[in-house]
């Protein structure tokens, strides 16, 4: 299992992270990485943590499944996040000088789920502030771009505080209370109709295989992911990581979930920089 980054990131792809928000990254996880992230996915999928809930659930049965902050009890995510070549691959996206672990969620459909993942962005959920950060989109299955998670690029330049979807709606199970948000006090805008007029957007997405990554910025519109062809699944792990501009901010609208209660648990208050064991430097440039 090589911790290595197999190769430095090109000027061009550094330079597409911070002009659109997003790039794809083809290639730089080895299937070791790949089959250790299955083996946790399979994990966690059998012992979901209490943060995690089922978004859909179709009359057919298929679902898409969701969980985050999973890696402490999962000695596989565990692994990939403190020695794969993640970090490191955050750090020179960003230009950081160091980067801390946020936290892991991952998005499972079984086949032929036709559910999407609304469109949205990250940050205004999130209990940090700032323009460095990134989430790696890791797909574990072969993914055609209709059906990967794509951008609206150059939307994480928007300055807009724009109404964010309540993810708390997708709750078929009723499991009680999770993620509710309600952005009527904070928003100024109604968020764009993406999905109606995707070319209008310049909306982007892949074809991936596993070993690719996206990263993106997560003040960057996303969505739309899913509606699957019956024979195929979609599992996707995602870690979140902060660079040097990031600082803890708590929302009334927080979810997914929201660190409040856990950052205070640990010290943490508004305006520093997270740290301690819930969010580990993992990667310091040398
Ligand atoms: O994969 C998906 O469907 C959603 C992913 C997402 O929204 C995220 O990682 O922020």
């Amino acid at each position: 299992m090589n911790s290595d980054l197999p190769r430095g990131l090109t000027p061009g792809e550094i330079e597409t992270y911070h002009r659109d928000g997003v790039v794809l990254l083809p290639g730089l996880f080895d299937q070791d990485w790949i089959g250790l992230l299955d083996q946790g996915l399979q994990a966690n999928c059998e012992n979901p943590t209490d943060r995690s809930r089922v978004w859909d659930r179709d009359p057919a049965g298929r679902t898409m499944f969701y969980d985050s902050q999973a890696w402490q009890g999962i000695a596989e995510y565990r692994k990939f996040i403190f020695d794969s070549p993640a970090a490191a691959l955050a750090g020179q996206l960003m230009g950081a000088s160091v980067i801390n672990f946020y936290f892991d969620a991952v998005f499972v459909r079984s086949p032929g789920s036709q559910f999407a993942t609304p469109w949205h962005q990250d940050e205004p959920y999130w209990s940090v502030e700032g323009y460095d950060t990134c989430t790696l989109w890791m797909p574990l299955v072969p993914v055609k771009k209709e059906n990967a998670l794509a951008y609206v690029p150059g939307s994480h330049r928007l300055d807009s505080v724009f109404y964010q979807y309540n993810f708390g709606d997708l709750n078929p199970d009723g499991k009680a209370g999770i993620d509710q948000v309600d952005f009527s006090h904070v928003a100024e805008t109604a968020f764009p109709d993406i999905a109606a007029d995707p070319q209008g957007f310049g909306v982007v997405s892949w074809d991936m295989a596993p070993g690719d990554c996206v990263a993106f910025n997560s003040r960057i519109m996303h969505g739309g992911s899913g509606k699957l062809a019956e024979d195929r699944d979609l599992r996707v792990f995602t870690t979140k990581w902060l660079g040097d501009d990031v600082r803890i901010k708590f929302r009334d609208c927080g979810m997914d979930p929201d660190h409040r209660a856990v950052m205070t648990e640990r010290g943490l208050k508004e305006g520093q920089r997270p740290g301690t064991d819930l969010y580990p430097q993992i990667w310091r440039r040398h």
